[in-house]
């Protein structure tokens, strides 16, 4: 009797696990695709617009910082072949307003000088928020989004890490106001998870993982800027207050 230890259930298991990729071509698939795609490619499009928008905060870092930009000017070409490829539509008025809450707070902040507040925003919150959402797409996506997904996300990488390093140097002075950012922003990242959820599951990408992987990002990104264990675990806590 096969019981659930025996080698013949553990790889018949494996296997059917392996083959079942989402039907790429379906109407479920790419109306889903429509909506998750735009997000991806306003998000590429905002990040660049955002690092630009930094540039003028720190203008001895601008020359950085239009480098960083212009790879997300090259993440959004590559996702918008992703849609092209599938023979969807990306919804860019939907993406639009998911992104509005965010960029608003980031245009205030830009507005009003807080360097700061725009870091936490763009290159650690939305860089670990891309950073999780690629990272559970790519064994989901198609072969041909796959391998842009893959390039991508090493980009993002050097994006959350110039985060990282400027809040670093200058952690001494920015504790205060990256406190209060991260209590108005990350529960905004929450309900952007929570908003594309439904979507991103028809892509076979689940929101526990996601959420998962975002806070891992996200916590590494704080240890290496040198906050400690309790205001870190004092930052996660605004996600669940609210
Ligand atoms: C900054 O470099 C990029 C910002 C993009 C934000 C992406 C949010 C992703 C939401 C879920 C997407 C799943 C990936 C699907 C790719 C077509
Ligand atoms: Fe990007
Ligand atoms: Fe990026």
């Amino acid at each position: 009797m096969a019981t659930l230890a025996s080698p013949v259930e553990a790889s018949s298991h494996d296997a059917s696990n392996a083959s079942a990729l989402p039907d790429f071509h379906s109407e479920v698939y790419k109306d889903a695709y429509s909506r998750i795609n735009a997000i991806v490619i306003e998000g590429e499009q905002e990040a660049h617009d955002n690092y630009i928008s930094i540039g003028t905060l720190i203008p001895d870092q601008a020359e950085e910082l239009a480098r960083l930009a212009r790879m997300e000017l090259k993440h959004m070409k590559g996702f918008t072949a992703c849609a092209n490829n599938l023979g969807v539509t990306a919804d860019m008025s939907f993406a639009r307003d998911f992104f509005a809450p965010l960029r608003n707070n980031f245009q205030t902040a830009l507005a009003e000088g807080k360097v700061v507040t725009c870091l936490l925003i763009q290159a650690i919150l939305i860089e670990a928020f891309a950073i999780s959402a690629y990272h559970i797409y790519i064994p989901v996506a198609d072969p041909f989004a796959r391998k842009i997904t893959e390039g991508v996300v090493k980009d993002e990488y050097t994006h959350l890490n110039y985060g990282q390093e400027w809040l670093k140097a200058n952690l001494e002075s920015i504790r205060e106001e990256f406190e209060q950012a991260n209590r108005d922003n990350l529960p905004l990242v929450r309900t952007m998870l929570e908003q594309v959820a439904a979507d991103a599951a028809v892509l076979q990408m689940e929101k526990e993982d996601l959420m998962a992987d975002f806070l891992s990002s996200y916590q590494e990104a704080l240890i290496e800027i040198g906050f400690t264990g309790r205001e870190i675990a004092k930052f996660a806590a605004a996600a669940l207050v609210g």
